[in-house]
């Protein structure tokens, strides 16, 4: 099983310096591209290889890049890896920026010289301390051998590159809520349109992905998109950095290739169940997605497939609920996050996730009314598409209106006063 993401990756976890990537054929797409490839060629190959998006939304990344003006007349272009990692439960982005961060930088050369930007931005968590010194270590060695700068390689391409670290807020990840705050505004989100592919930072054209996404890029161009879409075990194509959280007998991340079965990723890699739990369901991609359980155990982790099944990949790291977990202190738990983490702008999210987070509190500790449930109804569609700014309301919901169906006797039985079983409310920490 081939895992060109990770196969560099040390056990121990050290990033390889640029003079040890480079002897394991590090920055040669560079050069290919440079060499022998146009603008247009890269985003080709890109397009024809099927690569979705790996921040949650998987828009395809081709698609995504053929909508920047490539008039020459324009004198600035923007790439930003939006590494800003902070979807509860996602953990993916954190390991290829500590220790792959020359691929990650590979990518994003080859990245920015096939939309023709010039100027290059890592959007970085500011919590990840140690991604910061790889990154910014890595960052340097790649402009004193030449691949960052003037004249790269040669080429006559120039491009720079700057890191720069968030404030830690959630919706600094929401593209445009970024780019205001790269800007040195609130974050808040933009209208959409314009898209950032037209008018972005500082209305210049400008194209943000995400950490998993550009690391791919090096090994589209290397081994071609027909190599790539036969990763997958299905039509979305690549491998995927799949994570598994909870209570499960060995939690972690692992590259697999798109369409392993959700029984897969929970047994043979996250080694089933801790011992006297059962499995209830899982937020398959970081918290802002939909319940699956366990009738969709088989469903096939890739884009399409865990759309059909109601939910989304989402960032591919799974949130494991078991048997003797409160289902309404989870997600209460979450709702805390997400009021917490509302920039404020529109009123359904900023006075909504707080009332929702309000009335499970209340539940939880025995106080529900009859009407609660049909209150909690209701405020999932009024926070639903369409209805708020941007993404983060609407994602909120998933797990809650997932929750609400699946589970919906949990919540009737706290309002029963037969309270469950209980989880110790968690303080949840802001970093
Ligand atoms: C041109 C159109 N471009 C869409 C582009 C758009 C963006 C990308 C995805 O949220 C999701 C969210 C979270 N013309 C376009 C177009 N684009 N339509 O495609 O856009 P969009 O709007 O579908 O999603 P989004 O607002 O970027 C991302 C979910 O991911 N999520 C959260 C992840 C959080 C992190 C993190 O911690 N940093 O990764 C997890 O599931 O809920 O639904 O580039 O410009 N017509």
């Amino acid at each position: 099983m081939e895992r060109p993401l990770t196969e560099h990756i040390r056990k121990d976890l050290r990033p390889l310096t640029l003079k040890e990537y480079e002897q394991v054929g590090g920055y040669q797409s560079v050069r290919k591209a440079l060499k022998d490839m146009a603008p247009k060629d890269i985003q080709s190959v890109v397009k024809d290889s099927n690569l979705r998006g790996r921040g949650g939304a998987g828009f395809l990344t081709g698609l995504k890049w053929s909508f920047v003006p490539m008039d020459s007349s324009i004198d600035t272009k923007y790439l930003i890896v939006n590494a800003d990692e902070m979807e509860p439960g996602t953990f993916k982005d954190r390991l290829l920026l500590e220790s792959a961060p020359h691929q990650l930088i590979e990518g994003m050369i080859v990245s920015a010289y096939g939309i023709q930007a010039n100027i290059s931005f890592v959007f970085l968590r500011w919590a990840y301390k140690e991604a910061a010194n790889n990154i910014r270590f890595a960052i340097q060695e790649a402009y004193d051998a030449g691949y960052l700068g003037h004249n790269i390689l040669g080429s006559g391409f120039n491009l720079e590159m700057h890191l720069h670290t968030g404030v830690g807020r959630y919706i600094c990840g929401e593209e445009t809520a970024l780019l205001n705050s790269l800007e040195g505004k609130r974050a808040t989100p933009r209208a959409k349109p314009p898209f950032p592919q037209v008018s972005g930072l500082f209305g210049k054209p400008t194209i943000v992905n995400n950490v998993e996404t550009l690391s791919c890029i090096p090994h589209i161009v290397n081994k071609g998109a027909d190599w790539f879409q036969k990763l997958s075990l299905t039509n979305d194509a690549g491998t995927k950095l799949f994570g598994v959280s909870g209570k499960v007998r060995t939690p972690g991340l692992w590259e697999l290739p798109m369409g392993i079965t959700m029984r897969e990723l929970l047994e043979e890699h996250a080694g089933g169940m801790q011992d006297g739990l059962k499995f209830r369901g899982a937020l398959p991609g970081g918290a802002s997605t939909d319940f699956l359980v366990e009738q969709h155990l088989d469903v096939k982790m890739d884009y399409v497939s865990i759309a059909a099944a109601g939910s989304r990949l989402g960032t591919g790291t799974m949130i494991v609920l078991d048997d003797k977990t409160s289902v309404v202190g989870f997600v209460r738990n979450l709702m805390h996050f997400f009021a917490q983490e509302s920039c404020g702008f529109c009123t359904p999210c900023r006075e909504g996730i707080p009332w929702i987070e309000k009335i499970l509190t209340s539940l939880e500790a025995g106080k529900g009314e009859g009407h609660d449930l049909n209150l909690l109804d209701f405020h999932t569609k009024y926070l639903g598409p369409g209805n708020t700014f941007c993404a983060l309301a609407p994602g909120a919901m998933e797990p809650l209106q997932s929750a609400l169906r699946y589970f919906r006797k949990d919540f009737e039985q706290y309002i029963a006063e037969e309270l469950p079983h209980t989880t110790d409310p968690l303080p949840v920490k802001r970093n």
